[in-house]
């Protein structure tokens, strides 16, 4: 299996959105949450290396197998290809296409892997960072930042740019929950474990830049006010084998060795065990695959006119797939339940219309259940809508069935000579 891209840098180092590849990944979607990591960061700094761990974490389920590693000659790059090197047409974003379900209370998540591959890399313009970095934090409910040995300020102010947005939704809007979810910073080669200790140590790590250096104060406030949640872990080396100049194709488990290991598997539970999970969330509600594909357009027409796309407009488009989901949801409970009834007898005009208020009730309790970011002004519109369809389903059914007795009428009264020729 290979990896699919969703949006490429092309040669003359336009942003290129492939959303097709993305409704076609979704299309398949078996649940309603989904959760969504993806690793960004510059090229050849070991990020497809680490998600084949995260892949094959998901696959063995991890959480409650504790032999997920698997044997000492399993390859590291067991059955599934992200796409490498640094040309153009390997820049971008690429997603697994296999989305892996997951319980996290008692419901189901679907997980969906992303490799951001040439944020912050030299080669591409600033643009080309803000458009990638933008769209990978839109899709993603855990975002991580994959470095060498360090993070640095103009990697951060990189950063600071296309969160943006996070602050531009916090200042326009009375949404008191923050746009985006979880920022991990992964440090990998971490010199100075006697500073900060490898894997959680990088917490306070991250805590000491983001308090200390002055000309990245705006970045600061950025992530902070744009993340629910900011945090780092810090990888040692791993041995002379596994380096940043080779390939990992021919590389096998037993090549990951020690600490190394230890702390991939580590990092790997810390992202992917269901209770660490972090469920994709717009403007603090969840949202659904729809809307998380309209919302992607959006940003993507922006993009295409030159524009930086507003908050507003992300927020219209969250709402609005929002409540065409709710719809759909209500218009189905309520036109199941209206079937049902019919499904097993030929009810009368009263039974029938009582059924139909009850029904109407059920629908109203589905909608607003889901029916949560708009104003209610907005919401009430839409859900005249499903009023409207479900009124039309009503009178729809009630000439079925009208239609459904004259014939058994006509029918008895066929078979009747028959009957008494008997
Ligand atoms: N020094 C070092 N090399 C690594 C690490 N993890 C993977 N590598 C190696 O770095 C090279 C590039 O890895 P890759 O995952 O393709 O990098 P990507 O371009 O960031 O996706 C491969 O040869 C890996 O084996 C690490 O933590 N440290
Ligand atoms: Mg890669």
């Amino acid at each position: 299996m290979e990896a699919k891209s969703i949006a490429t840098i092309t040669a003359d180092g336009k942003f290129e959105l492939n959303i097709c590849s993305l409704t076609e990944i979704l299309h398949n979607l078996k649940c309603r949450d989904l959760a969504i990591v993806s690793m960004a960061g510059v090229y050849r700094t070991g990020k497809s290396f680490m998600l084949n761990f995260f892949i094959r974490y998901l696959r063995e389920k991890g959480w409650e197998n504790k032999d997920w590693f698997g044997p000492d000659n399993m390859k590291i790059q067991d059955g599934f290809k992200w796409k490498n090197g640094s040309k153009a047409h390997t820049l971008g974003i690429f997603v697994c296409p296999e989305i892996f379900y997951v319980k996290k209370n008692g419901e189901k998540v679907g997980v969906l892997i992303v490799d951001t591959q040439g944020l912050f890399d030299s080669n591409s313009s600033p643009d080309t960072n803000v458009n990638l970095m933008s769209i990978s934090a839109l899709l993603s409910s855990h975002q991580i930042l994959n470095f060498q040995r360090k993070v640095c300020g103009t990697d951060l102010e990189h950063l600071q740019l296309s969160l943006e947005y996070a602050l531009a939704a916090s200042r326009s809007f009375p949404v008191k929950e923050k746009s985006f979810q979880k920022l991990t910073f992964l440090v990998r080669d971490w010199p100075n474990p006697d500073e900060h200790k490898f894997g959680q140590g990088g917490d306070e790590y991250i805590d000491g830049i983001l308090k200390n250096i002055d000309p990245i104060q705006q970045v600061k406030k950025s992530i902070h006010s744009g993340f629910e949640h900011v945090n780092g872990f810090l990888m040692c080396r791993p041995n002379e084998k596994i380096d940043v100049n080779g390939t990992f194709e021919d590389l096998q488990n037993s090549d990951i060795t020690g600490s190394f290991r230890e702390h991939i598997i580590m990092l790997v539970d810390s992202v992917l065990n269901p209770k660490n999970l972090v469920v994709k969330k717009m403007f603090g509600q969840p949202i659904s695959a729809n809307g998380l594909i309209n919302l992607i357009s959006e940003v993507s027409n922006n993009i295409k006119s030159g524009k930086q796309p507003k908050i507003e407009t992300l927020l219209e488009s969250t709402i609005k797939a929002n409540n065409a989901t709710a719809l759909q949801e209500a218009v189905l409970k309520y036109r199941c339940l209206l079937k049902r009834l019919v499904a097993s007898s030929l009810p009368t005009d009263d039974v029938l219309r009582i059924q139909h208020e009850k029904a109407i009730k059920q629908a109203e309790k589905v909608f607003y259940s889901m029916a949560t970011i708009g104003t209610e002004s907005q919401n009430k519109d839409v859900w005249n809508h499903v009023e409207e369809e479900c009124k039309t389903y009503y009178e729809f059914k009630k000439e079925e069935i009208r239609l459904r007795k004259a014939t058994t009428r006509k029918s008895a009264l066929e078979k009747a000579p028959k009957i008494l020729q008997w």
